[in-house]
This record gives structure tokens, sequence and C-alpha cells, in this order.
């Protein structure tokens, strides 16, 4: 295997490099940092041409669940420790200012996955195999995805861990490109079920195991794929509820048991590069860090505002960290904006295989940064932050707009009494209020003009509440003649002849099945 079409430039030399200097620092927040990448660039440069020559890297995604933006050591927290993961975070990029594309598990997975916006990928709802009208609901099968993409390329594709995108056959992972799958197909509370491929190996997942049944699975893939490349997809349940810590790290931290269960989801981590380093392919990893939305309470998503569920930063704000030996040689951290939506792009350039062009990616390639370019993405390039089938708020450079909006919009999860109802335009500036406090609306009209048109142009692609947008793909269903309702409330509105035929089809799947156990 071998990189083709000079996806990374061999050019890169030392009077470039002097010549990007000043662009890398419009995106480096130090100086000590920004001499620390093009330190790193210019190590990079001499193993240009051993990447060229070399074989594909092996990737590594590590999506964590309702971690917060400071969960972590080196993004602020002072009650656990996470030497492992800082240690990734010291040796590769850190990113401050990165944004999942929802605030809740099943849309945020749909976008990393598939590199767009989860209203544009037909999944915006939680999926939920307990819900009565959303449990034959998933990831459409047309989608494709990351494991779809690799395997273009010949990688093995595995994963491990919550999948969340969709609970019935025809949605499951080895249906979207993996070859293996260990883990829990949706949240312990909506089935504890635990899988290995199609065997169910425990009807009640031991919670205070599964990190420990996670690694060994994890560095097991790592040991049996070496000389072949692989892609990993380690979708960790932890710190989403309801989590045990195992015997080891009882007691360990200074915050209760969540902080036990992240000093042990970090040991895992650690077990992780450790296997990498002993069969000798850590250099050529890329192993990446994230995690799928905010945490539910406030104290982890400090300093930003509010939690999972709603649209400030700290539901979507959280820690990204990309390590890469062989391409990132010194840490940095970087306050360039990036998002869910750009990974899939970004694995696509370095694996040298083309975006397929049938269809809109809403993100771009992070790999100029790490060869001290711009990214092919403008700096006032707007951000939308969707609940579900309601936007919400707009981000443009500095500037975030949250947008008027009608109960009747929001999402049953959506527990952002603050603004549920909002009437007027609310506007942050986000890099002298990060926490979202003072609104400045009135002092600049012109902002909020030009930002209500964005929102405009976003409902008429993504759609909103009641309105289907031009640029939105179908959502998978076992019934896909049915429109998608998304709001319990509404649930009503399905025809009685079509509820019925839901409930015929789930009892043959599903004997077991008790109607006293709908929602
Ligand atoms: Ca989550």
């Amino acid at each position: 295997m071998r990189f083709e079409g000079g996806n990374f430039s061999s050019s890169t030399n030392l009077d470039v490099l002097a010549a990007r200097k000043s662009q890398l620092l419009m995106g480096i927040r130090s100086l000590h940092f920004a001499l620390a990448l093009i330190v790193s660039l210019m190590t990079a440069s001499r193993a240009d041409d051993k990447a060229i020559e070399g074989s594909l890297p092996n990737v590594i995604f590590v999506l964590t669940d309702d971690l917060g933006y400071s969960d972590i050591g080196c993004y602020g927290a002072t009650k656990v420790s996470t030497p492992h993961i800082d240690q990734m975070a010291a040796e590769g990029i850190r990113f401050t200012e990165f944004h999942t594309a929802a605030s809740i598990c099943s849309p945020s997975r749909a976008a990393f996955l598939t590199g767009a916006y989860p209203q544009r990928a037909g999944l915006y709802m939680g999926i939920n195999p307990i819900r009565t009208a959303h449990w034959f609901l998933g990831l459409h099968p047309d989608e494709i995805t990351l494991a779809e993409l690799l395997k273009q390329q010949g990688y093995a594709t595995h994963m491990v861990g919550k999948w969340h995108l969709g609970t019935e056959p025809e949605f499951l992972p080895q249906r979207q490109g993996f070859d293996s799958y260990y883990g829990m197909p949706c949240n312990f509370s909506h089935s504890p079920k635990f899988f290995d491929g199609d065997d169910e190996v425990f009807a009640k997942a031991p919670l205070n195991r599964l990190t420990e049944l996670y690694t060994e699975r994890v560095t097991r893939i790592i040991r049996e794929n070496v000389g072949e490349p692989f892609f990993l997809y380690y979708a960790h349940n932890y710190p989403h509820t309801p989590y045990r810590a195992g015997e080891n790290f009882r007691g360990s931290s200074q915050d209760g048991v969540r902080g036990d269960v992240m000093q042990e989801l970090d040991w895992g981590v650690g077990e992780m590069m450790k296997a990498l380093k002993q069969v000798g392919i850590e250099d050529n990893t890329i192993v990446i860090f994230a995690s799928d939305n905010g945490p539910t309470k406030n104290t982890y998503a400090q300093p930003y505002r509010g939690t999972k569920y709603v649209t400030f930063e700290g539901g979507h704000r959280v820690p990204f960290i990309i390590h890469w030996p062989d391409r990132i040689r010194n840490g940095a951290v970087s306050n360039v904006s990036a998002n869910a939506m750009d990974l899939f792009p970004t694995l696509s350039q370095i694996i040298g295989v083309k975006l397929p062009n049938d269809r809109v990616y809403d993100g771009v390639s992070l790999v100029p940064l790490l060869e001290g370019k711009f990214l092919d993405r403008k700096s006032d390039a707007p951000f939308y932050y969707y609940n579900c089938e309601n936007l919400q708020a707009v981000r443009r450079g500095d500037w975030k707009l949250h947008l008027p909006r009608e109960k009747k919009q929001l999402p049953f999860w959506d527990k952002n009494k603050a603004f549920a109802g909002l009437k007027q335009p609310v506007l942050y500036n986000l890099r002298t209020d990060r926490a979202e406090k003072s609104d400045v609306a009135s002092a600049n009209p012109k902002i909020v003009k030009q930002m209500l048109k964005l929102a405009a142009s976003a409902r008429d692609d993504l759609g909103e509440f009641m309105q289907r947008g031009r640029g939105q793909r179908p959502t998978g269903s076992i019934f896909p003649g049915v429109p998608v309702i998304s709001h319990e409330k509404d649930w009503g509105a399905i025809p009685m002849t079509t509820a019925q035929a839901f409930e015929i089809e789930r009892k043959t799947r599903h004997p077991d099945w008790k109607d006293g156990e709908a929602k």
C-alpha cells in the first residue's frame, strides 16, 4: 500500500516553511506552540518521502460519550488525572475550537462517520429501540461511512463500543462497512445487550468491566493487524451514564464514580498506545480522540455555558486531539475552527481516495493544517448548530447568533429552558464572551441581519421543523415510505393503520417485546 496522487506535498522545504510562518501564527495560540509546530513540520518535511514511499497509516478514532470540554487534564480538569490522553495531546495537536454536529449521541455520530451535517445525512433524531416511532430507523445504508471509505484502500475495518445508529439488523455496523463489531448497539438504558459480531455475549453488559473488555479487544485488534492497514472505530460508552468503575479504579479519583470511570478510560487509552508501541506501529498510526457531545453537567464543560442537549457551546465544543508521530513530531495547540464533518475529508485525503462526487460534504480536510497551510475553508465560513430539526444558532468567526424559536420546534431532549421560546435573536462575541453571557445584538444590527440570512439559507438546504430542506437525504427506515416524525408529541400524527403495521413488524422481529415497554 502506498500513498497515491501526491496528497502530501513532497515539495515542503525550509523556504516554503519560512513563508508559511505568518500563516501558522494565525492559527496557533502562542508563539511557543507555533515554533513547536514549525519544528515538527521541518521534521515532517524530512519524513515526507518516507511517508509517500511508506505504507498507508493505520487509523484509530476514539470517540467518547458525553465527555465535556474540561473533562481531560490538558483541557482543564482538576479532579481527575488523565496522563495518557494528556501525553497524546502533548505529542500531537490539541484543538480548542472543535465542534460536534449535534449535542446528543446519534446525530453527532452520523456526522463523524459520513462527513455531512446530520440533517443532510438523514439522521438527526436520537435513535432508540424503545421509542414507538423510532425503533425502525437508522443510518441509511446508502450513506458512505468512514469504514466504507477506508475499505476502498484495502483497510481492515473494526468497531469496538457503542454504535447508536440503528439497532435493527439493516442498520448495524456490519452493514456500514465494518468487518468486525464488538460492543453495544445503543445506550445501556435502551438495551443492555452486548455483542461480538452477531453473537450476544452478555444479556446485560457488565458495566464495571466495560473498559477492561474494550481495552482487551482494542489491543488484540492492534496486535493482529500488524502489516496491513487497519481502521478502528473505538466508541467508548463512558462517561455516559450508567457507569461503574473497575475494581482497580474505585475511589481512585477526587470526583466520585464518574471521576474513577474517567481515570479508567484514560488507562485504557494508555494501554492502547502501549500496544501500538510494542508492535512497532505507533509512528504510522493516526490516533484521533474526541467526544460525541458535551457533558450532562456544566461542571465538565467549563468555561463554556450549557450541557449536552443544548446548542450553547457546552453542548458542542469538545476535546479533539490528533496524534500521528510520522507527521506531528512536537505538540501544538490549535485554535483553528474544526468540526466533526472534517474527519471524513481529512482521512480521504490521507489515504488518497477522492471524495465521492455524488453527494455534498460539509467538512474540509485538516491535512493542510498539518502542513502549515491554510485550510480550504474561509475563516468566516458559517457553522450551524441544529438541535434535531430545529436550527438554533449560527457561528461565523467570533460571532454566534442564537435564533428565535417556538417551543413546538424543540426536540424533547432539549432542556434549554433559558432559550426555549426565544423571541428575539441573541448575539454573542465568543472571542470576548466565551461563556455566552452578554447579548450584543442591538449594538450590531448588520451582523444580526447577515447571520439571519445565513440561517435562512441553511434552512433551505438542511431543513427546519416541519420543513424539508433541498439538501436532505433520506433517513434509513424499515418503512421507507412512511414520513419520519422526530418529536414524541407528534407521534399521534402517524395514521392508525401505519402504527399497527409498525407493531406487527416489531412483534415479528421481537417476539418478546411487551407493549408496556413502549414509550
Ligand atoms: Ca453522547
